[in-house]
């Protein structure tokens, strides 16, 4: 591939001539030797469920093979694979969020671990019905783990929904009976149904998975973020810089890669230990550099500031600038490639959780109980790498962007309450957000999330949606890799509002002194916006499937990604995919996911590997929401004028 074609992104397009220069492959060079990918498993109509096959089926209806040897059709056998790829998507981040309970519930004033955001966990506690009264917060905070931790095993009754669903959309759900069960539960039961011989029922199968989908989005993504804040606090907005520039020539580079921030919040602690500062200026550096890449990038730079050196697709070429001591990485989204790549040059390559040991790399566990010391030692091997650096290979792109992120519902609350000082009522509420929405100073919001995908050009979806969308005076708000792209093109600073938008936009911006495109944080803090988009609808007497909100995932790749995907529908939103997902295969799972299912649930997937005509279509249905959003929330709310603006804006 022509390598201006691979990346928008300079930093990037200058290391590719790096690697081609020194003859060291990439992720580009190794699709380009997979050839013409397989195209059953591209339509999802190859089934290796059981030994009998693999079966695959042919895609066009009526010709060729159209059963595999079990009788499964390509309805059956994409519908399956899909439910599949929901399941592993949500299992990922609900265990991503019982990690973070289980460190909640050892968390105390002795250990490692300490409660810094006590007012979030009394909100918290109220939430699982648990009593404050007389208790010490580390008490308190063991008591809300543990009922947590209970969610994802429950024998009986359903999930604990947080308060920010709707009433709307509780009975959406009951109506499409979805309302998951134990979140554990939910994933062993696709798993269930997908094996031989089960659901063979495209309808059905997909109903399953959408039940599924909701034990992440609003189960263990929002236990995962909730704890997160209450462990090492709620972001509050902090300048950031982003792309491979931030990495320093004199000090020691450690990225952090991942997902899990019990880990990394420990290595930002420790890279601030006396002793480890002394063994990097013995080592000969300036200081200890870190910096993120993924979502444990983003969670970080979200509650330390910590830069970002990239997103999904830099992994590599952060190794490759020759200036990384270490690679310190948890789980999800590493490249098992980074394992022969480093060997390339000094730079450690360091696994800490069983989960992701790989071959090649050095593995060094990391423990919880002695979370600090652990993370101590981590650090040490990459300080004391230095000295095998070798200075004439070094190669760093000297291109970063400035950003401000941070945008915790509460942050986002606080800066509205800047403006609206005189509205006093009910203060601390998304209610002048609300306001913009329906009065049109704001056409809607979009969630621009998810990974970098080699099947299109790396950032340019992202990039080409949000500047798009804030042109037409549609907020933006991202997490993942897309806030990653974001932040590397200066879309998350607040000049951006007077570069890119539209004026009702602009004048938000201005007003509450935001950028146009806000940072939430990881994959895991979508429930962010779940949370963000359920308050907004509540305020308005709507369902969330009534606002002009939606989802996008311009250059999605993961299994995290499909079960991001079908939560967001199942709450009422559409969900753009700029990479199609393998169920093409199946006429009747195409027409499920991108029609059948907004009758069901009011939201719907749109296809659309073109980001321009993905923002077209987007604009439109949001133009199609807003002609109904004023009048439907006058008649819930029974009143004849909405006249209740927020003065201000
Ligand atoms: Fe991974 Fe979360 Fe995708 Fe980025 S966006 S490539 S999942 S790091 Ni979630
Ligand atoms: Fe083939 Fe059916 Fe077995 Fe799948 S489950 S591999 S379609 S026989």
């Amino acid at each position: 591939m022509d390598e201006n074609l691979r990346s928008v992104d300079l930093a990037a397009q200058e290391l590719f001539q790096k690697a081609s220069e020194d003859n060291i492959e990439t992720l580009w060079d190794r699709k380009a030797a997979l050839k013409t990918q397989c195209g059953f498993g591209e339509q999802g109509v190859c089934c290796r469920i059981c030994n009998m096959g693999p079966c695959r089926v042919s895609p066009v209806p009526g010709k060729g093979v159209q059963r595999g040897i079990c009788g499964a059709t390509a309805d059956v056998i994409a519908s399956r694979h899909f439910a599949r790829m929901v399941a592993g998507g949500a299992s990922a981040h609900s265990d991503h969020g019982r990690n973070i309970a289980h460190i909640l519930h050892m968390a105390g004033e002795n250990g490692n671990y300490k409660v810094r955001d006590e007012k979030k966990l009394l909100e918290v506690a109220g939430r699982w019905g648990i009593s404050t009264e007389g208790k010490s917060i580390d008490s308190l905070a063991h008591e809300v783990a543990e009922a947590a931790l209970n969610e994802f095993g429950k024998p009986f009754g359903s999930m604990t929904l947080p308060p920010s669903v709707p009433e709307q959309r509780k009975k959406v759900w009951e109506e499409n009976k979805i309302v998951p069960r134990a979140i554990d539960r939910e994933v062993v039961s696709i798993m269930h149904a997908t094996t031989m011989g089960c659901t063979a029922d495209a309808d059905s199968m997909i109903n399953l998975a959408m039940r599924t989908s909701m034990t992440d989005g609003w189960g263990g993504s929002y236990i995962g973020t909730e704890f997160s804040d209450i462990l090492f606090g709620t972001p509050v907005p902090r300048e950031i810089e982003a792309n491979l520039g931030v990495i320093q020539k004199n000090m020691v580079n450690i990225v952090l890669h991942g997902h899990e921030p019990s880990l990394s919040e420990m290595v930002v602690l420790a890279s601030e230990d006396p002793e480890i500062k002394t063994l990097a200026t013995k080592a000969g550096a300036e200081g200890i550099n870190l910096v993120g890449i993924c979502c444990t990038g983003n969670e970080v730079t979200m509650r330390h500031g910590v830069k970002i050196a990239g997103n999904f697709h830099q992994q590599e070429l952060a190794v490759l600038t020759g200036a990384i001591e270490a690679v310190i990485v948890d789980v999800q989204c590493i490249f098992p490639a980074l394992a022969n790549l480093t060997r390339c040059f000094h730079t450690k390559f360091i696994t800490t959780s069983p989960l992701a040991k790989i071959t090649g790399a050095t593995h060094i566990e990391f423990n919880e109980e002695h979370a600090y010391e652990s993370a101590k030692s981590i650090i040490r091997e990459a300080v004391e790498n230095f000295k095998n650096r070798k200075q004439d290979r070094v190669q760093i792109p000297q291109y970063k962007s400035q950003g401000t992120v941070g945008y915790s519902n509460r942050a986002i609350i606080g800066q509205l309450d800047r403006v609206v000082n005189s509205y006093t009522d009910k203060p601390g509420t998304f209610k002048p957000l609300a306001d913009c929405l329906v009065s049109g100073v704001l056409r809607g919001a979009v969630g621009v999330v998810g990974c970098n995908n080699p099947k299109v050009k790396s950032d340019y979806g992202h990039l080409e949606i949000i500047k798009r969308m804030i042109a037409n005076d549609v907020i933006v708000v991202v997490t993942g890799c897309a806030a990653q792209a974001a932040a590397k093109a200066g879309l998350l600073s607040k000049d951006a509002a007077t570069k890119y938008c539209g004026e009702g936009l602009r004048k938000v911006c201005e007003l509450a002194d935001i950028p146009p495109v806000l940072h939430m944080g990881s994959c895991v803090d979508i429930s962010r916006i779940l949370e963000l988009v359920g308050e907004v609808a509540k305020i308005l007497h709507l369902d969330m499937s009534e606002l002009p909100v939606i989802g996008a995932a311009p250059e999605w790749m993961s299994e995290k990604a499909v079960a991001i995907g079908t939560y967001v529908v199942s709450s009422g939103l559409d969900a753009f995919l700029g990479v199609v997902p393998p169920v093409t295969g199946s006429l009747e799972v195409t027409d499920i996911l991108t029609n059948r299912i907004e009758n069901w649930v009011g939201g719907k997937f749109y296809f659309e590997t073109d980001p321009v005509v993905a923002a077209e279509k987007m604009l439109a249905r949001i133009e199609e929401k807003r002609a109904k959003v004023e009048e439907i929330a006058l008649q819930r709310m029974n009143i004849t004028k909405y006249d209740d603006l927020s003065p201000g804006f």
